[in-house]
């Protein structure tokens, strides 16, 4: 028997369409401009593919269809291999004293000078649909448009790597990504491979000890440092070379998460750092760091007890002070995430003239990656045509064609020198890039320098220089870490190397991992040497004691105190801080003045974890229903054992007693904003024994 048709009624323009294109449009508003194809062609409908009749089957026919699928399949591009997750600005760069005595790079000597930025900030082992608060490494990359080309920083928020060569680079990342046969975990070092290869590679002891620390689960990506890790040139016009490391420093200050919050974020909020850097540049309060340099010659650099060449090693501050030259602001959020942020294409080996590179090998490796990934990731030697990546500067050479070519060269010639062509683009001998001329001697090899073989000292230095709650945040996190790898030898095998560290580290994690005897250290290849103490390598020492950038929560509900809650507010905003009303329902709370009070998040969707400090107003009824929210205790509990500032009236304190929270210092009467912008301030490092058992 036939089905029946059930046909609506022809519309007005003819077509039989379940979509209402029309009506739509009508609610999109007047005076848009007609949607094309890729082509031009207008359309008519975009709701309905051509059909052979309405209940019949799709016809090849629709180009329409099958362009806009076609384009839909081909949208994503591979994602970088490493630095996948990645969130970026627009800003400048505005040299503030100049280096004209070192180089000839007009971005370092014109002072006053601004020049525009594109910066990415990044996790390293995550996907790009990763949480953006694992424990891991930030990237921290900048590409500078300057007048003489672009220059790219592509550094991270420590300022060593895990490796000396970048012959072991595949071997380490293939170690912390996701295990091949499993497929799991996702942007996490936590797990068998990476620390079995870190077992065996002690040149990484260094860098492991800054990845343990909470420099890598910063609160925000506007409080981390940047660094070009490696020692670069800078070459003056008498062609004198000075070594340079370069350095950006958060005007907020340096501030961390806790590994327990850092994980809590990541379930309430995946975006937690993308969003932060997205609110903060719409309501202007622009990120922004200093530049600055170290600057050393040869000779100096032969008298540091480390080779300045060997990625796994700084030069600590005190040894080479740093020098402020410059400040970057971050004050234009991108138009397109892909086209932008996605696109963007950093090399290392983007330099500018009075710049050039030094002979770490690492770098050297590096010099070869970023090119050649850029044309896997963006499929064409013309990835510098993309907006993104073009210099600002005018470009030209004889280069041609090519997947993608966007530009229209004119003219018959397409090579130099030539005689054809009196403005065609030439060499310049006076100001053009030259290499600094450097004498190298020596036997070649598949060597690795003696001066590199000291894996340990630095490492040391990096622990001792922490302070007490740091260094219990250290071996917490190592405890933390080795606990999820399976193999024992490999746990054994990395208290091992902690012995060689720092002798009451190695016992501090062997005991959080409950080993019965401690293992034997292995015997380093140089000897250890105690270096004096470097505080500026401390996160604690460099918090600001400031709400500027930072988040208040402030938890309502129906009844609360309306001139409590605007009084904390406005302290709160005139200390610098932006604050977010949660209450149990979005719609908002009515107060006990009988006004409404909209909320800016919904208590379940909105826990305490994504504020710096937090106050709960409630009425007596008000906490008596809360008491029953699992949402509401967690909110009170988890701010407490994040060492949080915590504001309280009488309701406030109810809840807390629900919570089985005992109030120290940090929790004060939410009747005196100024004892609470205080406490608020800092985090409650005394807490801490109190709420967790440290290693
Ligand atoms: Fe990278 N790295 N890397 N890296 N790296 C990449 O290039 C590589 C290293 C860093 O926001 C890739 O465009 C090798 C050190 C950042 O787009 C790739 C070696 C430092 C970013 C690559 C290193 C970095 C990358 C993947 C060892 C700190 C993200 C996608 C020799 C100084 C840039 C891409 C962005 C990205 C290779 C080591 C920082 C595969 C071979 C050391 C911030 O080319």
């Amino acid at each position: 028997m036939p089905t029946r048709k059930v046909q609506s009624r022809p519309r007005q323009s003819g077509s039989t369409r379940t979509g209402n294109a029309g009506e739509l449009h009508q609610l999109a508003g007047a005076g848009h401009p007609p949607l094309t194809t890729n082509q031009g062609l207008p359309v008519s409908d975009n709701q309905n593919s051509l059909r052979a009749h309405p209940r019949g089957p799709t016809l090849l026919e629709d180009f329409i269809l099958r362009e806009k699928i076609t384009h839909f399949d081909h949208e994503r591009i591979p994602e970088r291999i490493v630095h996948a997750r990645g969130t970026a600005a627009h800003g400048f760069f505005e040299l503030t004293g100049s280096l004209a005595d070192y180089t000839t790079a007009k971005i370092f000597t014109e002072v006053g000078e601004k020049t525009p930025v594109f910066t990415r900030f990044s996790t390293v082992a995550g996907g790009a649909g990763s949480v953006d608060t694992p424990r891991d490494v930030r990237g921290f990359a900048v590409k500078l448009y300057t007048k003489e080309g672009n220059f790219d920083i592509v550094g991270n928020n420590i300022p060593v790597f895990f490796i000396q060569d970048a012959i072991k680079f595949p071997d380490l990342i293939h170690a912390v990504k996701m295990e091949p046969d499993r497929g799991f975990p996702q942007a996490a070092s936590a797990h068998d491979t990476f620390w079995d290869f870190i077992s065996l590679t002690p040149e990484s002891m260094h860098m492991v000890m800054w990845a343990m620390s909470d420099r890598t689960l910063p609160r925000s990506l506007r409080m981390i440092e940047g660094f070009g890790i490696h020692s670069f040139r800078l070459i003056n016009a008498a062609g004198d070379s000075t070594f340079v490391k370069f350095h950006w420093r958060p005007r907020l200050g340096l501030q961390s998460t806790v590994w327990d919050e850092a994980v809590k974020i990541a379930g309430a909020d995946p975006d937690f750092h993308r969003r932060d850097m997205f609110e903060a540049i719409q309501s202007g309060g622009f990120p922004e760091w200093e530049f600055a340099v170290q600057l050393f010659t040869e000779e100096e650099a032969q008298a540091f007890p480390f080779d300045h060449l060997d990625a796994t090693k700084l030069i600590p501050e005190e040894l080479v002070p740093l020098k402020v030259v410059g400040r970057m602001v971050l004050d234009r959020w991108p138009d397109n995430f892909f086209a932008e942020t996605e696109q963007v294409a950093f090399c290392p080996s983007h330099l500018v003239p009075g710049i050039d590179f030094s002979n770490d090998p690492l770098l050297q490796g590096r010099l070869f990656s970023y090119l050649d990934t850029q044309l896997s990731r963006l499929g064409s030697a013309n990835f510098h045509q993309l907006p993104i990546n073009a210099p600002k500067c005018p470009f030209a050479n004889q280069q041609r064609d090519g997947h993608m070519q966007m530009m229209v060269p004119k003219g018959r010639v397409a090579y130099e020198p030539n005689t054809l062509a009196a403005d065609s683009a030439r060499e310049s001998p006076a100001t053009g890039f030259r290499s600094a001329a450097l004498a190298e001697s020596g036997e070649r090899g598949r060597v690795r320098s003696e001066t590199f073989a000291d894996h340990y000292s630095q490492a040391r230095l990096f622990f001792r220089s922490q302070t007490g709650i740091e260094q219990a945040h250290i071996a917490s996190a190592l405890v933390f870490e080795l606990s999820k790898v399976e193999t024992v030898h490999v746990r054994e095998a990395m208290v091992g190397h902690l012995l060689n560290i720092d002798p009451s580290l190695g016992q501090r994690v062997a005991d959080g991992l409950g080993l019965d005897a401690l293992p034997k250290a292995p015997e380093p290849a140089a000897p250890i040497i105690d270096m004096a103490e470097s505080p500026a390598l401390q996160i604690i020492g460099k918090m600001l004691d400031t709400l500027e950038g930072r988040a208040i929560g402030i938890l309502v509900a129906d009844g609360s105190d309306a001139g409590l809650v605007a009084a904390l507010k406005k302290a709160a905003i005139d200390a610098g801080a932006s604050v977010k009303i949660v209450a149990p329902k979005v719609g908002g709370a009515k107060l006990a003045d009988g006004s409404r009070l909209p909320a800016d998040g919904q208590l379940a969707g909105t826990p305490s974890q994504l504020f710096d400090a937090v106050a709960v107003i409630l009425s007596d009824a008000g906490a008596a229903a809360l008491a029953k929210e699992g949402a509401a205790i967690d909110f009170v509990r988890n701010a407490f054992g994040h060492l949080k500032a915590i504001a309280i009236d009488h309701g406030g304190q109810v809840l807390l007693q629900q919570a089985g929270v005992e109030p120290d210092g940090g929790v004060v009467s939410a009747h005196d904003s100024g004892a609470f912008i205080a406490v608020a301030k800092t985090r409650q490092w005394a807490r801490e024994p109190s709420v967790r058992t440290l290693a």
